[in-house]
C-alpha cells in the first residue's frame, strides 16, 4: 500500500497512526504542499493528503475513510471504533467534530506562526520529501507563503478567530474530561482520541508524530508562548498523553 502524505499534515498523521495502530504496512510517499498536487492526482486522489492507494488498487483520499479502512482490518484488540452501535456512533459523531473545525482552525494558527517564523521552519517541515522540492520550497518561500496565505485563509482577523475557536473547543474537551475518564468516550482507546490528538497537534507540536516536530525550546517566542499555553491546557495535556501512550510505532 502506498500512502501519499505532506510530511506535518495532522490529517496525514491521522491516516499514518491509524494505519500503524492497527499493524498495516504501507510505503509512504511524501511531497511537500503544493508539489503533492501532480502525485496525488497520478494517483486518482483529488487535491488534498492523505491518499492509500491499497494494493487492490482502490483510492482512499479522506483521512477518515482511512481510519475506516484501518480498522476494518484490525485485530479485535486494535479496533478504533467500538462494535455496539451506539458506542460507535459516538466516536465517528466526537472525530467529526474535531475532524473540522478543529483540525482547519489549528492549521491556521500554525501556518500563520510558520510564515512569521519563515524559512527556518522549512527545517521541520520538509520530512523526507524530494530534495528538488525541498529546495525550491526554499527559493520560492515568498510565493509559498502568498499562495498558502491565500488558499487557507491566513490573516490577523481569520488567525484571531481561530484561537478563539480553538480555546473554546480545547475547553468544551476538559469539560468532558471533567470526571477524570481516560478517554474521550468509553473505557479504551478509539478513533475519537486519535483524531481529537491529531487536530490538536499544530497547537501541541507532540513527540512522538510521524516526521520529527521542533520542541519549544527551539522555536521563536511567539509560537513557543502558543505551544505551552496550548499544552498546558488539560486538553492539550490529554492529546500529549494519547500520543505518549497511543502511538509508540512513530
Ligand atoms: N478532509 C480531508 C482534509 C485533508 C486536508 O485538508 N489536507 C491538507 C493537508 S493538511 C491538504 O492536502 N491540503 C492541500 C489542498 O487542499 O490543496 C481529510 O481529512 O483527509
Amino acid at each position: 500500500m502506498r500512502l501519499l502524505t505532506i510530511p506535518i499534515s495532522h490529517y496525514c498523521e491521522r491516516a499514518r497512526w491509524a494505519l500503524e495502530h492497527v499493524g498495516l504496512d504501507y510505503v509512504e510517499e511524501q511531497h511537500l504542499q503544493m508539489f503533492h498536487y501532480r502525485p496525488v492526482r497520478r494517483s486518482g486522489g483529488g487535491k488534498s493528503v492523505p491518499v492509500l492507494v491499497t494494493d487492490d488498487g482502490d483510492v482512499l483520499d479522506d483521512s477518515s475513510e482511512i481510519v475506516r479502512y484501518a480498522d476494518a482490518r484490525a485485530p479485535k484488540d486494535r479496533r478504533l471504533y467500538p462494535t455496539e452501535p451506539t458506542a460507535r456512533d459516538e466516536v465517528l459523531a466526537i472525530e467529526h467534530a474535531h475532524a473540522s473545525p478543529l483540525g482547519v482552525e489549528s492549521r491556521r494558527v500554525m501556518y500563520d506562526h510558520f510564515f512569521r517564523w519563515g524559512r527556518p521552519a522549512l527545517g521541520f517541515n520538509g520530512g523526507q520529501a524530494p530534495r528538488h522540492e525541498r529546495v525550491l520550497a526554499w527559493l520560492a518561500f515568498p510565493l509559498f507563503e502568498r499562495y498558502a496565505r491565500g488558499y487557507l485563509e491566513v490573516n490577523a482577523s481569520t488567525v484571531s478567530t481561530a484561537l478563539e475557536r480553538a480555546r473554546r473547543i480545547f475547553d468544551d474537551v476538559e469539560a468532558r474530561l471533567a470526571d477524570d475518564r481516560p478517554f474521550l468516550t468509553g473505557d479504551r482507546f478509539t478513533a475519537a482520541d486519535l483524531t481529537f490528538a491529531c487536530m490538536a497537534a499544530p497547537l501541541t507540536a507532540p513527540a512522538p508524530y510521524g516526521t520529527p516536530l521542533p520542541s519549544p525550546g527551539d522555536m521563536p517566542e511567539a509560537t513557543r508562548l502558543l505551544i505551552e499555553e496550548f499544552r498546558a491546557h488539560p486538553a492539550g495535556a490529554f492529546s500529549l498523553r494519547m500520543f505518549a501512550e497511543h502511538r509508540s510505532a512513530a
